[in-house]
Formats: C-alpha cells, sequence, structure tokens
C-alpha cells in the first residue's frame, strides 16, 4: 500500500514539473521561434498563445492541486467501507458546462485573431506587393513594378521587405502544395499550384492565397517550408531580411537595374563569359538581369552572391561551397533538375564561381 502511495506521488510530481517546465521552455525561446514575434500579426499570434497558455496553467494547477488534496485528505484510514455515492446530477452539469465556457472563450479569441491575421485588401493602403512561389525545392520572390520599385525585380531565397511596411504576399505554386512559413512574421500559408489550372489539370479551388505583414523590428527572419513537398521538401529554407528605409531604397535600386559584378577582373569576365555559353546550358535555367540568360527552371541568379545560404539551405555561401555545388549539385541535394557538371574545367568553374559570387 505504501508503495502504491508512492507511486501515485512520483507521477503527480512528473505530471506537475511537465507542466511547469513548458513556462522556462517558451521563456527561452530562439529565432525562429513564433514565440519572438517580430511583425504586428504575429505579435497578436503570441499573445494569443500566452492568453491560452496562462488560461490553460492556471486550470491545471486547480486541478492537480484539486487531485493532490483529495489523494491525500480522503486517502484510505480504516478497513471501513467510505459512503457509496451515486451521481450528482448538480456537479455533473456544471463540470459540463465550465469547460464548455473556457472553450467558447478560446474558440472567441481565436476568431479575433483571425480577422488579424488574414489578409483583406484595404483600399489605397500603402503595400508592397510581393509574388511568392513555391518551387521544388526553392523559393521564388517576384516584386512588380510600383512605388519606388520602377523595373519588375524577380529574385529568390531571400526575401527582402522594409520594416514598418504593410507587404502583401500572393503566395502560389510552380508545381506541388508548399506552405510559406516565417514564423516570426506570420502564420503559415499553403502554395497551391495554380499553373496546372491554366492547364486545365485540376478543377476549381486550387487558388492563389494570400497573406500579409507588417515587421516591426528589422532582422533576419528565418523560415522553413512547412508542407510535404517531395524529397527535398526538408532543405526548402528561406529567410525575410527585414531592412531600414535607406536599406531598402538601395536594395531596390541596385536590384532594379541589370545585375553589375561588384568586383572587376578577368576571372568574372571569364565567369561572365562561361556561364552565358549556351553550350554550359546554365542559361537555359537561370535568369542573371541584364544579360541574356533568361532561364526559368532554377532561381534567379541576379543577386546569388548575396545570399547567405545556397539550395535553399543545403551549403553556406561560400567561394568553396559554390564550387562544390555548381561541379556536382544531384550529390549535395539529390533529387533537383540542376545536372552535375563534371565537364567544365578547372579553371572555368573558378571563374563562374568568382563571376556569381560577386553578384550581390
Ligand atoms: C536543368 C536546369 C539547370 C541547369 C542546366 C543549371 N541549373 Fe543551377 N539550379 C537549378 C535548380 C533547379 C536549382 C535549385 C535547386 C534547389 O535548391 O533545390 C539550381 C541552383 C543553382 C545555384 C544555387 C542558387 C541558390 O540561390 O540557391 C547556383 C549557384 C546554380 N544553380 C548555378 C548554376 C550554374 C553555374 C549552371 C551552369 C554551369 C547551372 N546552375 C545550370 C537548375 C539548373
Ligand atoms: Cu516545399
Amino acid at each position: 500500500m505504501l508503495l502504491s502511495r508512492i507511486r501515485q506521488f512520483l507521477w503527480l510530481t512528473a505530471v506537475l514539473a511537465l507542466g511547469f517546465g513548458l513556462l522556462p521552455a517558451a521563456a527561452f525561446a530562439q529565432s525562429p521561434s513564433p514565440l519572438l514575434p517580430a511583425s504586428t500579426s504575429a505579435d497578436s499570434i503570441s499573445s494569443l498563445y500566452w492568453r491560452i497558455f496562462l488560461t490553460a496553467l492556471v486550470i491545471y494547477v486547480l486541478v492537480q492541486g484539486l487531485i493532490l488534496f483529495s489523494a491525500f485528505r480522503f486517502r484510505r484510514r480504516s478497513e471501513a467501507l467510505p459512503p457509496q455515492i451515486f451521481g450528482h446530477t448538480r456537479l455533473e452539469i456544471a463540470w459540463t458546462l465550465a469547460p464548455f465556457m473556457v472553450l467558447l472563450v478560446i474558440l472567441f479569441l481565436t476568431v479575433q485573431v483571425l480577422g488579424v491575421t488574414r489578409y483583406t485588401a484595404e483600399a489605397g493602403a500603402d503595400e508592397l506587393q510581393v509574388e511568392v512561389i513555391g518551387h521544388q525545392w526553392f523559393w521564388e520572390y517576384r516584386y512588380p513594378k510600383q512605388g519606388a520599385i520602377s523595373d519588375e525585380i524577380v529574385t529568390a531565397a531571400d526575401l527582402v521587405v522594409p520594416v514598418d511596411q504593410r507587404v502583401h504576399l500572393r503566395i502560389w505554386s510552380d508545381d506541388v502544395i508548399h506552405s510559406f512559413w516565417i514564423p516570426q512574421l506570420a502564420g503559415k500559408t499553403d502554395a497551391n499550384p495554380v499553373n496546372f489550372i491554366r492547364e486545365g489539370q485540376v478543377g476549381p479551388g486550387v487558388k492563389q492565397l494570400n497573406t500579409w505583414f507588417q515587421a516591426t523590428k528589422t532582422g533576419v527572419y528565418e523560415g522553413q517550408c512547412a508542407e510535404y513537398c517531395g524529397e527535398q521538401h526538408a532543405i526548402m529554407r528561406m529567410r525575410v531580411k527585414v531592412v531600414d528605409k535607406a536599406g531598402w531604397d538601395e536594395w531596390v535600386k541596385r536590384n532594379a537595374a541589370p545585375a553589375q559584378p561588384t568586383a572587376t577582373g578577368f576571372a568574372i569576365e571569364r565567369g561572365k563569359q562561361v556561364f552565358l555559353d549556351e553550350r554550359n546550358l546554365c542559361v537555359s535555367c537561370h535568369t542573371i538581369k541584364g544579360t541574356t540568360a533568361a532561364g526559368k527552371v532554377g532561381p534567379n541568379l541576379s543577386n546569388v552572391g548575396g545570399r547567405q545560404e545556397i539550395g535553399a539551405g543545403a551549403l553556406t555561401n561560400s567561394p568553396e561551397n559554390l564550387r562544390t555545388w555548381i561541379r556536382n549539385a544531384p550529390g549535395v541535394k539529390s533529387g533537383i533538375k540542376m545536372p552535375a557538371f563534371p565537364q567544365l574545367t578547372d579553371a572555368d568553374l573558378d571563374a563562374l564561381v568568382a563571376y556569381l559570387s560577386s553578384l550581390k
């Protein structure tokens, strides 16, 4: 009997410790945790989380306390049969109604936040529009001409946006369903394959989705495709770089113009020639703004040197890694559409790396 009581006690302690352990775990959250919000809508999501969590904590402590209390207060003290109770209507109604009310409050709070995070067009709103396109396995961004953007900008992997600016994302996919998720800025939004609609292959209901956020802090926010999309789903990462007004203006100016190497030299000139040489195939899949390269299969490389990672998170961006990637990309990330290039000479490869690294 003593043993079973000790066991009971240990169970209760374990359950309580687990419950309270969640608090410090949340307090020590690290980027990209949604508990470190950096936009207005992420703010309302995390505040909803905290409100529900703290309510649940109060209920949890109350219930566990009552269990602990009754376990000790009414423990068996003699062999006499205790009073036998068969139902208590008022109590039963109370403990059905109480959780119902709690859930009703949570539903109300949640619907309120859904209203905030959902994209709704606002007449005359000063918003930056970006098209976000999922590909197996990288994200592409298209900024149409608008405001200070005088010419369409296309980039990949790193989405650059100004701080304190309403950003409207129009999300779709070029192949299968992906999901765009930057936990510190906005909730998940599916990328549906709208191309197939154009080809008449999929019925109605599959459509481009909209979301929005307004970043409140500059910084770099990591994300990850959140819908299983094939072999390399795990290596389909992206990030949002939130920059200040001056940084934004500079970025727009640089990216609306033809891609310019940030350095000069023989290797860079030669790299450009190697890249643009049709026999090397790069141009059939990649675009570099202002050159004859206009391929649409792979990511736009107009500013590839400025990215933190290549291959959507497969490798950090460095000359050595770029070299490894171009020589044998499928060896780094299997299943992708980019082939290996064993036929490129070492000198051509070095030149390509010099050229691409200089595009920022
Ligand atoms: C058949 C199409 C195809 C060809 C040809 C091709 N690539 Fe790619 N490339 C891709 C795809 C697709 C990706 C993205 C793969 C991924 O991350 O899943 C990619 C990614 C890259 C990246 C990384 C970019 C980033 O932002 O992550 C570089 C750099 C690159 N290619 C350079 C080259 C060079 C140089 C050549 C020519 C020697 C070349 N590619 C030829 C399809 C191609
Ligand atoms: Cu994906």
